[in-house]
């Protein structure tokens, strides 16, 4: 798998609409950063016009089960569905639990669905970078809609999240806080709140405490002594984007039509307005430095006997010299080397 042609080949494989032959791909990029460059150049030119959606919300929430209703409803509409699921705790393929399994039954075998689950530890060079060149491949493949999953716990799984071009938050009753998203500090990533699990107890509240919390929706304030009920003005009309707030019962498939057809609405949205692409400027900004980041450290590496490093960390650790002097001689002593290996 070291010859270039090898990788020419999974790619026309694959565009072939192959699944063995793209997973195969994906596993390439995901294990050796020079491939992944390869790859990721090839495939370029024939990306951009994938819709990312991030789906984020805390453990238990009913995520997978959404994000497979939504495949279920975007096959048939008639797009084909990329599924990404970072570090699942319930994972969707491999090792699948039961009851995951049972759910996917429709998707699996299905050409249109490629599923892919990625696991935070043990991808090379982060999980953000994989992750975008993973839907990166599934962009140039045809994949129409990517459906990133995340449990928003961790700041790289919110990054994901944030850098989709539609956000989906979801909420459900009965975890203990009325709305989860505050402490996971989610809320202002949101382009769509869903209150899953609207079937249990304690739906109605989630919802309005979200409502409250997004200064949508009656509010009620004490005036005077006497409790009023206070009706905000509605947001900025035109362009403006206003979160909404969905109700669905994923694992019946209520309710999940109104999420895709709000996230058709955003995709819209986003290309009628500036928005998408500030949007698009951002993850490429994001993306870029995050390879700059990687290609400098490298060449620095590269520079630097391999001790080096050991040695400074050995100073630091003694205090005998502060952390930023060490990076700074480290730098200095590169710049004068020529590469030794
Ligand atoms: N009652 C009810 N249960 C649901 C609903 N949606 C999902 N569940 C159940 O909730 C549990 C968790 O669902 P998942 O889809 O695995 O949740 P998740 O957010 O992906 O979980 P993690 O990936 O582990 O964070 C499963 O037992 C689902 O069957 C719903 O609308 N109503
Ligand atoms: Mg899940």
């Amino acid at each position: 798998m070291h010859l270039p042609d090898a990788v020419d080949t999974l790619i026309s494989l694959a565009r072939e609409g192959d699944m063995r032959a793209l997973a195969r791909l994906i596993s390439v990029v995901e294990n050796d950063g020079t491939q992944a460059r390869q790859v990721v150049e090839r495939l370029f030119p024939h990306t951009g016009r994938a819709h990312i959606v991030g789906i984020t919300g805390a453990p238990g929430t009913g995520k997978s089960t959404l994000v497979n209703a939504m495949a279920r409803v975007y096959r048939q509409r008639g797009h084909r569905v990329g599924i990404i699921a970072i570090d699942p705790t319930s994972p969707f393929s491999g090792g699948a639990l039961l009851g995951d399994r049972v759910r996917m039954r429709d998707l699996v075998g299905d050409p249109g669905v490629f599923i892919r689950s990625m696991a935070t530890r043990g991808s090379l060079g982060g999980l953000a970078h994989a992750t975008d060149d993973v839907v990166l491949i599934l962009d140039a493949m045809g994949y129409e809609r990517i459906l990133i999953e995340t449990v928003g716990v961790g700041q790289a799984e919110v990054d994901i999240a944030a850098s989709a071009h539609t956000v989906i938050v979801v909420e459900a009753p009965g975890l203990g806080d009325d709305v989860q998203a505050i402490k996971a500090g989610v809320l202002e990533i949101a382009d769509i709140f869903v209150v899953n699990k609207a079937d249990r107890e304690g739906a109605d509240r989630t919802f309005l405490a979200l409502q409250t919390m997004l200064g949508l929706g009656p509010r009620r304030v004490q005036h005077h002594g006497r409790t009023m009920t206070v009706h905000e003005e509605a947001p900025a009309p035109d362009r403006a984007w206003t979160p909404p707030i969905l109700k669905t019962v994923a694992t019946r498939g209520e309710g999940v039509d109104a999420v895709v057809d709000a996230v058709e609405q955003h995709r819209e949205h986003l290309r009628t307005t500036h928005e998408g692409q500030r949007r698009e400027e951002i993850r490429i900004r994001r993306e870029l430095y995050r390879i700059l980041q990687d290609a400098l450290l490298s060449r620095l590496m590269e520079r630097l006997p391999p001790s080096s490093l050991d040695e400074v960390i050995q100073q630091v650790t003694s205090r005998s010299v502060d952390p930023y002097t060490a990076a700074q001689q480290l730098i200095a002593r590169a710049e004068t080397q020529p590469v030794t290996r």
